[in-house]
């Protein structure tokens, strides 16, 4: 089998409510959906989740050239083709995610080929139903926040995330926190993350203020990169340390075991490199005693994708769930996105039963 096309689909939501993290507001999420076309007649899908105003332009000017005429089940060979063709200039960022979007398009078609869902190729499906947290990006009010949150609750979700810690929003962020704790009541989870916005002092004060609310664990605190920052940071807060969807490729993670910087490791499918770089970094994480907890926060795709790796993986954790409506998820889904009660079905059609409908 060849790859005879690869096409880069952008579409965009306009979000009725602004999303919002420590480090950036959005009123609209763009997608750019990879379309891997062969000469079999079988289409794989990725989703390119980097920089979106540079996505189409790395999938079909950089990354098509280097993968037209190969073998989309070689997935090996397809991942080292791209990063060979990139790697003198770039083994991260945008590039990488257009990489991951391309791998993931041929798990996809490989799975399709042989008749049976990603999760069999990464081991056997070990779980059908993966239990979720609500991730959720809408940053208001308190009163507003604990009402969404308390939504989620109702909803059947054990764990909810609240993204929080934008410069100048110090006290109020802390009544935000004060006020979804109290909505969610003490035995539902809650993750607190701050996207890398503090410096370890300020980290370390901040995380001080937030022991009171009992966080599940506390996400991003300081730069990605900075793993002895991380381990600083988890030598001195009772809090566990959750980081790494802003890391790349395995090796980039390294440094996570060597500092131990981490109680949850966050590799992102769409991001570090594809669902192998992800498994080879969730098998080392678990090795080191560090807990997966894959990043997912996009379409469809990087659902699916990840549903299948945490199927085969079931010592991973907490799959991300965005419960907003804004991502695109049932539109893409195959089969009907099964949600109950907080946790969400593994597909079982072949590949990873996802496609874009005309
Ligand atoms: C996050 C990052 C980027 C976009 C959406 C959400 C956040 C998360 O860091 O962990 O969900
Ligand atoms: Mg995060």
């Amino acid at each position: 089998m060849q790859i005879t096309d690869v096409r880069a689909v952008q579409l965009t939501r306009h979000l009725d409510r602004p999303q919002r993290n420590s480090r950036e507001s959005r009123s609209e999420r763009t997608f750019t959906l990879v379309l891997v076309e062969t000469d079999a007649g079988l289409t794989g899908l990725g989703d390119a989740y980097g920089d979106q105003a540079l996505m189409p332009t790395i999938i079909e000017r950089r990354l098509r050239p280097m993968a037209l005429g190969l073998d989309p089940c070689q997935i090996d060979a397809v991942w080292r083709r791209l990063f060979a063709s990139r790697a003198f200039w770039e083994t991260g960022g945008s590039v990488l995610c257009g990489i991951s979007a391309i791998e993931v398009a041929c798990w996809d078609i490989r799975g399709q080929a042989e008749g049976v869902p990603v999760a069999e190729l990464l081991g056997g499906r070990k779980r059908d139903w993966i239990e979720a947290y609500a991730s959720d990006l809408h940053w208001e009010e308190p009163p507003r926040m604990a009402e969404t949150a308390a939504r989620y609750v109702e909803q059947g979700y054990r764990c909810v995330k609240t993204h929080i810690g934008a410069p100048g929003e110090g006290d109020r962020d802390l009544q935000r926190v004060e006020a979804v704790r109290q909505a969610i009541g003490p035995d539902v989870g809650f993750m607190i993350d701050v996207n890398t916005v503090f410096g370890p002092e300020q980290a370390l004060a901040f995380g001080r203020a937030l022991i009171l609310f009992r966080p599940y664990w506390y996400e991003e605190p300081v730069w990605p990169v900075d793993a002895s920052g991380h381990a600083w940071l988890r030598a001195r807060l009772p809090l566990k340390i959750a980081t790494g969807e802003n890391l790349y490729l395995s090796q980039g993670f390294e440094p996570l075991w060597t500092h131990q910087a981490c109680d949850y490791v966050m590799p992102d499918i769409l991001r570090c490199g594809g669902i192998e770089q992800t498994r080879q970094i969730c098998q080392t994480a678990l090795r080191h005693g560090v807990i997966p907890s894959p990043h997912n926060f996009s379409s469809g795709v990087g659902l699916a994708a990840t549903l299948h790796l945490m199927a085969a993986l079931p010592e991973t954790e907490w799959l991300e769930f965005d419960p907003t409506g804004t991502a695109i998820y049932e539109e893409l889904f195959i089969e009907p996105l099964q949600v109950e009660r907080g946790r969400v079905r593994v597909p079982t059609t072949p590949g990873l039963g996802v496609r874009l409908r005309k």
